[in-house]
Order: C-alpha cells, then sequence, then structure tokens
C-alpha cells in the first residue's frame, strides 16, 4: 500500500529560484510529496551568513512555526533548494520515524561530527517540535548570529532536546566527500569553495542528473572524475 503523501516545505528567494526550477521541481515526486513553497522577494546573492541570507533563516522559522501547527502528529520535512532527488519516497522518510518517540531526522553535515544539517530535516509535528523551534528562532538571534544551524545543533545537545538521529548516507551531501553512496536518494549540492555559490551548485547538481538512472561504467567514470578533481584541489586548485 502507497505511504501518504509527505508536506515537503521550501523557502524560495530570488538569487536561487534557478537551482529549484531546473533541479529541485524536476526530480521531486510529487505522488509522494506534498510540495509547499513560500516565496521570499529579497536582493542579494544569499552567500552562506550575509544579511540577506540571515533575513532568509529567520523568516524560514517563522514558517518552519507556523507548518509544525498546521500539520499536528504528521511528520513534514524542511528542504534547502539547492536539492536534487533521485527517487526519494516517502517511505524513505517514514522510517526513521516507525522508532516510537522520534521526533527529528537530519541530513548529517558531514563524516567527520555528529552535526546535523540545516539544509534537510524532517520532524513529527508535536508540541515538542513546535518548542525546540521556538527555541532555535531565539537561539539564532541572541546566540548564534543568526546561524540556524548552529542554533539547531546547540539546542539539541541541551537537555529536553528532541528525541533525534542524523538521516543514513543514502541522503547524500557534497560536504559528506566525493565518493557517492549506493543506494543514495537525494544529492544536496552543499557548497565546496566561497564565492559564486549558485554557479557552483548548478554545476555541482547537472553534473549529477539522474544519477539513480546511469549505467555502472558511467557512475565509475563519474567517480574517477571526482577523485582527481578533489586531487587537484588538495594541490590548491580551485576546482569545483
Ligand atoms: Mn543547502
Amino acid at each position: 500500500m502507497a505511504a501518504s503523501r509527505i508536506p515537503i516545505y521550501v523557502v524560495i528567494t530570488p538569487s536561487h529560484r534557478v537551482l529549484f526550477d531546473r533541479f529541485f521541481l524536476p526530480s521531486l515526486d510529487q505522488t509522494q510529496f506534498v510540495l509547499h513553497t513560500a516565496e521570499l522577494d529579497q536582493a542579494g546573492d544569499g552567500e552562506f551568513l550575509a544579511d540577506d541570507f540571515k533575513r532568509c533563516i529567520l523568516f524560514k522559522l517563522d514558517e518552519i512555526i507556523t507548518s509544525i501547527s498546521r500539520h499536528d502528529g504528521q511528520v513534514i520535512i524542511w528542504s534547502d533548494i539547492d536539492i536534487q532527488f533521485f527517487g526519494m519516497q516517502a517511505a524513505d522518510i517514514l522510517k526513521p520515524f516507525e522508532q516510537p518517540g522520534l521526533q527529528f531526522a537530519a541530513q548529517r553535515l558531514n563524516q567527520e561530527t555528529d552535526l546535523a544539517c540545516g539544509g534537510f530535516y524532517a520532524m513529527r509535528c508535536c508540541p515538542e517540535s513546535l518548542d525546540f523551534f521556538r527555541a532555535v528562532r531565539e537561539a539564532t538571534v541572541s546566540e548564534t548570529q543568526g546561524n540556524e544551524q548552529d542554533a539547531i545543533n546547540l539546542l539539541l545537545r541541551r537537555p529536553k532536546a528532541l528525541r533525534w538521529q542524523l538521516l543514513d548516507a543514502r541522503f547524500y551531501a557534497r560536504s559528506h566527500g566525493v565518493r557517492m553512496p549506493r543506494p543514495v536518494v537525494m544529492h544536496h549540492a552543499t557548497c565546496i569553495l566561497p564565492g559564486d555559490a549558485v554557479r557552483q551548485k548548478i554545476k555541482l547538481l547537472s553534473e549529477l542528473e539522474n544519477y539513480h538512472q546511469w549505467s555502472a561504467p558511467h557512475r565509475m567514470s563519474f567517480q574517477c572524475k571526482v577523485f582527481a578533481k578533489a586531487a587537484l584541489r588538495h594541490c590548491g586548485l580551485r576546482v569545483v
């Protein structure tokens, strides 16, 4: 039996809309997910932690708080739009929530730490999540200088945090490293070099378009190419 469709929320800004139109939307299986978009009209390139980025974060946190009240008892997703999906299904998200009491599941930020990524997470809509995100909003302003991801990680490690876990390796982000996991259900084009973020993200996303349908030789040649580029970066070259 098909699982019920999961609400997936995104904030779209003019600087990043191209990523949504070209990669996020076409790759999202809308038989599995119900898309909710909130548009934020603002100038700026949305570079990580610039002033326009921080305003966007507070707007997003207000929208998160509203969304939790709207879907009482349900699991919902909050996602960045620098993401493409490789056939991700509702069951991929609901599986961890079969554990009794789980309230929050986030993409892993990197392999070196157990930090949550602020760009892709699912939560059970309940009073605890609502309190948590109210506290995240407060901490984002008063403790982490506008950085919501830091606030989430700070509060997850405090007493009375949500019951949470990291999503597994199928939820791939570029900051996990250049080796592609298999199986894989999504690709988050987390940035690798400072500056011209949107252009870099377009390049990363277009290189991996429809990855779940690639042949084994295609996957292997891609993997060789990214290892070679990683070696060049290691030598100090600016290669995306
Ligand atoms: Mn992102």
